[in-house]
């Protein structure tokens, strides 16, 4: 036991912070042992696009948290939604022929900002819950069809849908499936849709090389037998795989695909809902018409842990017409404070008209300063995708030449945005960035200006260390 659980916050040094963080608490995707030598730092507060850590330094945080305070940190509707329903009702389940206000609220708004044919919603308490439930009610689907057999789920390398069991294994990270067994059985992965990687060396333009990547999929589902596969999964932009923006041509020709062989199309909106790409859902943005969408996040702009499925009415209608009992469900599935919040948000985006201004006003701003930055010495690729953007740094800016990976050159340029006062992720050699839908222009300006700090410190260090490379 800690000897200082009486200690209030503003009386604790960040030291003492630091300790007791790593005597007691294991932080998720962590070396604990090498994050307790550096020591974490801590966050105190937060207001719009703007942290403090507890030595009072301010930060701007370009990931709005880990992809989800889309309305930015402050906003006085949700903190009141969620203070005036704890007082109300702080819990009540959905299990046994109950439901509670905001349950259906929510529910009710989500229809309504969702593409046509999605009228039914599934709540869990995350998005990694949200996935292990697209699982269940995928493979339910096809047993209430009749077609137990058909229960193979594809989906991509370097792709992100969470960290449970079903979650790690739809995912097609390496480093995760290696711990624990994973994949569980029945899930396969193609090759994801990164040109840069896969197709530049090829000659492919961009577009050819969508409809190459897309071609795996048939390939997949021809081998394994169409009347074994299930569904197909993917986010429309991968996000923790490096914002991966796939080419235009992309999507459609999965949908084409999926709708061939009668194969279910799953979003995984987690970091693409909710107005990320300037379109209330990713699949939108990218020409998709998907049967079921994962979401959470953005939800509640990560004020309070929510996630869930929206389901389309080719899955909706059979499970309620023939399905009979779904045996699945959460103790916080509908939980009425997260949906008081969901509520509080969605209404808010909508009012603010957060998703129309992504589209046409601060999305094509970033856009425009993104290709400025593209002629940096350490540019190789600079891409975004509404407020999602990603800086590929190279060592040899014409012939696109990729750093030594043990040099780390993005956790390099990661280290000088934590000392400028930047949060941009290192995902590899990419850099990536997901502000707070409020962002304004002059905020992009200034998070621009840091962004370019960052990269010329990383320059300078690269020119001093000689890891640069001739053409
Ligand atoms: N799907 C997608 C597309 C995600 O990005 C999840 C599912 C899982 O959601 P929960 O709420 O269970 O975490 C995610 C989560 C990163 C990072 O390193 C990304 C996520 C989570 C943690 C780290 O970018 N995304």
């Amino acid at each position: 036991m800690s000897n200082n659980t009486t200690g209030t916050r503003s009386t604790r040094s960040t030291r003492d912070w630091q300790e007791a963080d790593a005597r007691h608490f294991l932080h998720p995707f962590t070396d604990f042992q090498s994050l307790a030598k550096k020591g974490s730092r801590i966050i105190t507060r937060a207001d719009n696009i703007y942290l403090w850590d507890s030595d009072g330094n301010k930060i701007l945080d370009a990931m709005s948290g880990l992809w989800c305070v889309n309305v930015g940190y402050g906003q006085k509707a949700l903190i009141d939604a969620a203070t005036k329903q704890l007082g109300e009702l702080p819990f009540y389940n959905a299990f046994f022929q109950t439901a509670t206000p905001p349950a259906i609220e929510l529910a009710e708004l989500l229809a309504e900002v969702s593409p046509p044919g999605f009228e039914h919603v599934f709540f869990s308490g995350s998005g990694s819950e949200g996935n292990d439930t697209i699982v269940r009610m995928v493979r339910r689907y096809w047993d209430v069809l009749g077609e137990p057999g058909r229960d193979i789920i594809i989906s991509r390398h370097n792709a992100y849908h969470g960290s449970t069991m079903a979650g790690a294994s739809l995912g097609g990270m390496a480093g995760m499936h290696a711990q624990g067994g994973l994949p569980i059985p029945g899930i396969v992965h193609i090759p994801q849709p990164y040109w840069w990687d896969h197709g530049r060396h090829q000659g492919l333009s961009r577009e050819q090389f969508g409809l190459l990547a897309a071609s795996w999929l048939e390939d997949r589902i021809l081998e394994l037998g169409p009347h074994r596969v299930a569904a197909f999964i993917g986010e429309p932009v991968q996000g923790a795989g490096g914002v991966i923006i796939p080419p235009s041509t992309y999507w459609p020709e999965v949908q084409r695909i999926c709708d061939k062989y009668g194969v279910l199309l799953v979003s995984d909106e987690v970091i693409c809902g909710f107005g990320r790409t300037g379109r209330w859902f990713g699949s939108e943005t990218m020409g998709a018409r998907p049967d079921l969408m994962t979401f959470a996040k953005g939800v509640t702009s990560g004020y309070i842990p929510l996630g869930g499925v929206m389901v389309g009415d080719r899955v909706a209608k059979m499970l309620i017409e023939r399905g009979g009992e779904f045996a699945h469900g959460y103790t916080y599935s509908g939980h009425p404070v997260a949906c008081a919040v969901g509520l509080a948000n969605v209404r808010l985006i909508r009012d603010l008209g957060l998703v129309e201004r992504v589209r046409t006003d601060v999305g094509p701003y970033l856009a425009a300063a993104y290709r400025e930055l593209a002629s940096h010495p350490l540019v190789g690729d600079a891409e975004t995708c509404g407020l999602m953007g990603a800086l590929l740094l190279v060592a040899d800016k014409s012939g696109g030449k990729a750093f030594a990976p043990e040099l780390e050159i993005g956790m390099v340029c990661r280290g000088h945005c934590f000392r400028e006062g930047l949060i941009m992720r290192a995902v590899g050699d990419r850099m990536i960035i997901a502000p707070p839908l409020v962002i304004t222009r002059a905020q992009i300006d200034e998070m621009v200006g840091l962004i370019r700090r960052c990269l010329d410190l990383t320059l300078a260090d690269a020119v001093r260390e000689g890891w640069l490379k001739s053409a």
